[in-house]
């Protein structure tokens, strides 16, 4: 996450929402077909996500393009290069695929991804994503509020906080046999943070099923904060009574903090976080408070100095 780099963005591939969305509905059906056909039980990686309703979060910005949100991806799991994830993560296998809840709760269990999938309704909702690297997207993501699976394990008194693991398994991420991060990622949010409704549970992005390099079979996306909390390929969600450290804490500790709030007035030791470029634009711009999210989420942090608590 050292350097921002320009993305290296074809002209070409740059395509008109309509076009785009004609074209999304063509291939859908075209799958739709070989589907039927092959009578698979799961959807995959590219495939529709079925049963997704539209959500009250959705945003004016244009919508970033599919190109540049599925093949210009931060994934160390799978090297430190943007174009890498989009190259590589197509080997890990998303099926079967398990997630642990655990930890300080009354009603810990082991979901099975196709389980969790069908425990809300999904719901489509236009997100701003702003990387720490001062970078930015504007994605569907298709999932459910977080807190609708934290509140069937019911949180015992203890718990303060949620730590999240991706997966470990080298032999299918091969990023994890470089020593750079502490592996498996790590991440964690405190307790009001991940119960909010902002803070989603993610298995598709576009109308489809997410793209391995996007975080399958789910990640989370939290909104307001910097793209390195919303942790991908999760296979357990712990909850901990004392705030744990995340791998870019452990990497960087003046450099990542545990909040991560998006904040353009706390600038990266190495660089500004005033503004931000969208992937697909080429000027830049001002990156807001709380990434946009003020409203709903200023009254979390009441009180603290997000100076120091960055
Ligand atoms: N397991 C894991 N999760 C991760 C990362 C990672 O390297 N490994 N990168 C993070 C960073 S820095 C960002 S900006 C977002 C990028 O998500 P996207 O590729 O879907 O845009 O994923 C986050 N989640
Ligand atoms: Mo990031």
């Amino acid at each position: 996450m050292s350097k921002m780099r320009s993305p290296k963005i074809d002209p070409s591939e740059i395509t008109p929402k309509e076009i785009y969305q004609a074209r999304r509905l063509f291939m859908r059906m075209a799958a739709g077909v070989t589907l039927a056909a092959l009578a698979p039980s799961v959807p995959r990686a590219g495939e529709a996500l079925p049963g997704v309703r539209k959500s009250r979060y959705v945003l004016p910005d244009a919508l970033t393009p599919y190109a540049d949100a599925t093949r210009y991806n931060n994934f160390y799991e799978f090297g430190t290069d943007k174009e890498s994830p989009a190259r590589l993560a197509g080997r890990l296998k998303t099926r079967p695929w398990t997630i642990a809840v655990e930890g300080e709760v009354h009603k810990p269990k082991v979901f099975d991804i196709d389980e969790l999938l069908k425990l809300a309704p999904l719901e489509e909702r236009i997100y701003r994503m702003r990387c720490v690297e001062a970078w930015s997207m504007v994605v569907p993501w298709a999932g459910f509020s977080l807190a609708e699976l934290l509140k069937r394990v019911e949180p015992t008194g203890n718990a303060k906080f949620v730590e999240f693991t991706t997966l470990h398994d080298p032999e299918q991420m091969p990023g994890q046999n470089s020593s750079l991060l502490e592996w498996p990622y790590r991440e964690g949010l405190r307790l009001d943070e991940a119960m909010h409704p902002l803070t989603l549970l993610a298995f598709g992005l576009y109308g489809e099923v997410l793209p391995n390099q996007n975080g399958a079979p789910l990640r989370l996306v939290v909104p307001w904060k910097y793209g390195f909390k919303s942790a991908k390929s999760i296979v357990r969600i712990r909850l901990l009574e004392h705030q744990p450290v995340s791998t870019w804490m452990r990497a960087g500790p003046n450099e990542y903090g545990f909040y991560a709030n998006v904040n353009p007035l706390v600038d990266h030791p190495r660089w500004s976080q005033a503004k931000e470029r969208r992937l697909g634009e080429f000027f830049k711009q001002p990156t807001l408070m709380f990434n946009g999210y003020a409203e709903d989420v200023a009254q979390l942090y009441a009180g603290m100095d997000l100076q120091k608590l960055f």
